[in-house]
């Protein structure tokens, strides 16, 4: 089966919390492929990326970034696929300047953008899941079992009350 997802990050410093949702895709069965391909650094492998990910079989993209965080963007200027957008956590500002930078995109290229740092990373995972659930009724099924364990997780957690 051909990678599913592209997860794209602008550092290898970014993989400490990108591999959360590397490991949520997993946990569903979903292949996918790992790129560190900087907007700064490495803008022509950037264009190449965003410009071969639908011929290459991808259906989504994760992308994440930290501080002045173009990649999500420019890989969203590169393609016609759904791009997801991670705001890395900064030492600076806290991943404000992360998710600002990702989350204003001008009319013309989306970028669903999560929230900062480890929660947005996963929830990237599920959002991209559940847009390939849309056609794909295994991982859609593998989505229902999640949220049924979470449904009994959260109810059963009244019985912490002291
Ligand atoms: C961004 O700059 C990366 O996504 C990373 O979050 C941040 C810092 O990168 P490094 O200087 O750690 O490589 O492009």
């Amino acid at each position: 089966m051909a990678n599913a997802v592209g997860v794209a990050m602008g550092s290898i410093s970014d993989w400490p919390t990108m591999k959360l949702a590397c490991e949520q895709l997993e946990s569903l069965g979903i292949p996918y492929e790992k790129h560190v391909i900087s907007a700064h650094r490495m803008p022509d492998e950037l264009q190449e990326f965003g410009k071969t990910a639908r011929d290459k079989g991808l259906k989504v993209i994760i992308a994440g970034a930290g501080g002045a965080a173009h990649l999500p963007g420019m890989i969203a200027a590169n393609t016609t696929l759904p791009v997801i957008g991670c705001p890395m956590k900064t030492r600076t500002l806290n991943g404000v300047d992360s998710l600002l930078s990702i989350v204003q995109m001008p009319f013309g290229a989306p970028v669903a953008t999560v929230s900062i740092g480890e929660a947005g990373a996963k929830n990237a995972a599920l959002l991209a899941a559940q847009i390939i659930g849309v056609t794909d009724p295994a991982v859609a099924k593998k989505l229902a079992d999640l949220k049924e364990k979470q449904r009994v997780e959260a109810k059963n957690s009244e019985q912490q009350f002291d």
